[in-house]
């Protein structure tokens, strides 16, 4: 039995409402959960997502003072740290999004104009999201290229907390658009339950809490690093306890999603991460084998 995958980029729609949590409810620890006001401006926001069709344009959203104040906090934050514990890939696309994409202390960038920046120069997409989705619908997103993106921010009354996705970390962390995350995503198409597990732990201590070693320093490249002031410094410290990247060990490591993390894997470099996990991916085995033709923006099943 091989489990239901999307074959075209339009099929992607399918996902619009199926979200696990956080999507319009908030769990009662969540920082924004008592205040209403709050909640309905998410369910503005969110409605966004769960009416978005494929090839059409991402509403742009009238940010308030108040959220615009809180990108600013995480933002003013996060650049200082930059230049001493993100990973030169980063680093260089920083400036990049800086100029095309309107990043600023006093601006929330649009998705829309990140999203036809990529696309111009990865082939990468964004697609708005309500929330979080299953390991399995979001993987089978990068297959196309497509990165699932929160468009609403986090609680004003924590900035440099948040235990959700929200508009910060998608664009200050996500900024690196791999190669390796289609690749991640081509493996997880009509994958086992257990082989989207691993593939899910692997993008976890890699897309979001990778470390990578450059010139003799250990530096971060991982999305959840570059988006949490206080988790990067820490995760750069001696307190987390450190291993080698190595995909097959990595894959069954446990991890928990409501703290720092204690253990990070350190590759030899972003490039050996990436190849690394290219490697992995080919070692899980199917019944069929996937192509994806970037000219129909279909997945070919061999
Ligand atoms: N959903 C959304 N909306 N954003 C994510 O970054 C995300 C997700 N990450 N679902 C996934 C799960 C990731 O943690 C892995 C693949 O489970
Ligand atoms: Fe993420």
């Amino acid at each position: 039995h091989v489990p239901w995958f999307p074959r075209k980029k339009a099929d992607l729609d399918t996902f619009a409402d199926k979200v696990l949590e956080m999507g319009e409810e908030l769990t009662s620890d969540h920082p924004g959960a008592k205040d209403t006001a709050y909640r309905a401006r998410r369910a503005e926001i969110t409605r966004i997502a769960k009416t978005h069709r494929h090839g059409q344009p991402i509403p742009r959203i009238d940010y308030t003072k108040e959220e615009v104040e809180t990108w600013a906090t995480v933002f003013r934050n996060l650049v200082k740290l930059f230049p001493t514990h993100a990973c030169r890939e980063h680093q260089y696309v920083f400036p990049l999004l800086v100029e095309n994409c309107r990043y600023r202390e006093d601006n929330i960038p649009q998705l829309e104009d990140i999203s036809r920046f990529l696309k111009d120069c990865t082939g990468f997409t964004l697609r708005p999201v309500m929330g979080l989705l299953t390991s399995r619908d979001f993987l089978n997103g990068l297959a196309f290229r497509v990165f699932h993106s929160t468009q609403y921010i986090r609680h004003h009354s924590k900035p440099l907390y948040t235990p959700e996705p929200d508009i910060c970390h998608e664009l200050l962390g996500h900024a690196n658009f791999a190669d390796f995350s289609q690749e991640i995503g081509l493996a997880s198409l009509g994958a086992s339950d257990n082989d989207i597990e691993k593939l899910a732990t692997i993008y976890w201590f890699t897309v979001e809490f990778g470390l990578c070693r450059q010139d003799g320093e250990i530096r971060a490249y991982g999305a959840g690093l570059l988006s949490s002031f206080g988790e990067l410094e820490y995760a750069l410290t001696d307190k987390p306890e450190k291993k080698p990247f190595e995909p097959s060990k990595t894959a069954v490591q446990k991890y928990i999603v409501t703290e720092y993390q204690k253990l990070y894997f350190v590759a030899d470099s972003f490039k050996d991460a990436q190849q690394k996990i290219r490697d992995y991916a080919k070692t899980l085995t199917r019944s069929f084998s996937v192509r994806y033709n970037p000219y129909t923006e279909t997945v070919e099943v061999l």
